[in-house]
């Protein structure tokens, strides 16, 4: 068997990078041709968690439904990638747990970005509108961002490229043997 479903989650501020190398991973495992699919807040907070907003509860009910969306691909097979804010460490072990009780691996990779580089880039202008009050509870500006203590790997994007971000995630799959 060349490869198996699991679930690759991509954890870090907004602006980090997550979605980027999320994409990045997909396309690279589909021109190899293992079925990959990314989930992210564009095509999950449009439609499935639409009802969802960013309070710590509605954070909570959009990583255990992503969570709960990620284990029945990566049960078909598929390596799925999450990128998700997730910042909170509990939320995370859940997201886990969810996959651990249906034998399904997982690993949470630290999209270790600081805040004040992804401050400085703010493509979508969300860190100045969150200085300014006007989006309340951001990430890592008024809401907390719990860094993960014990991810399966930390990619330091500040030195790295988005390809040489994704080689980091690539590297793990072929140690896991999941690829
Ligand atoms: C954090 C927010 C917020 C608040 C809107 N806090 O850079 P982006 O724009 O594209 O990614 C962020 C995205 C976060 O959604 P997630 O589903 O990943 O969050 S979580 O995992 O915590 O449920 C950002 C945008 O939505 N955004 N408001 N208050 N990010």
């Amino acid at each position: 068997r060349g490869f198996r479903g699991c679930t690759v989650w991509l954890t870090g501020l907004s602006g980090a990078g997550k979605t980027s190398i999320g994409f990045e991973l997909e396309a690279f495992l589909v021109s190899k041709g293992i079925p990959s699919y990314g989930l992210d807040g564009d095509n999950i907070r449009t439609g499935l968690n639409k009802n969802l907003g960013f309070s710590q509860t509605d954070r909570e009910e959009n990583i255990r439904r992503v969570a709960e969306v990620a284990k029945l691909f990566a049960d078909s097979g598929v390596v799925t990638i999450c990128s998700f804010v997730s910042p909170f460490s509990e939320d995370r072990d859940m997201a886990r747990r969810i996959h651990k009780e249906a034998d399904l691996k997982f690993y949470e990779v630290f999209i270790d970005t600081p805040l004040s580089v992804c401050e400085s880039r703010d493509v979508k202008g969300l860190y100045k509108k969150a200085r300014e009050g006007a989006i309340q509870g951001f990430t890592g500006v008024t809401q907390a961002y719990e860094a993960p203590e014990q991810p399966d790997l930390i990619v330091k994007t500040e030195e790295l490229t988005i390809q040489e971000s994704t080689a980091k995630v690539v590297e793990l799959l072929v140690s896991e043997n999941i690829i």
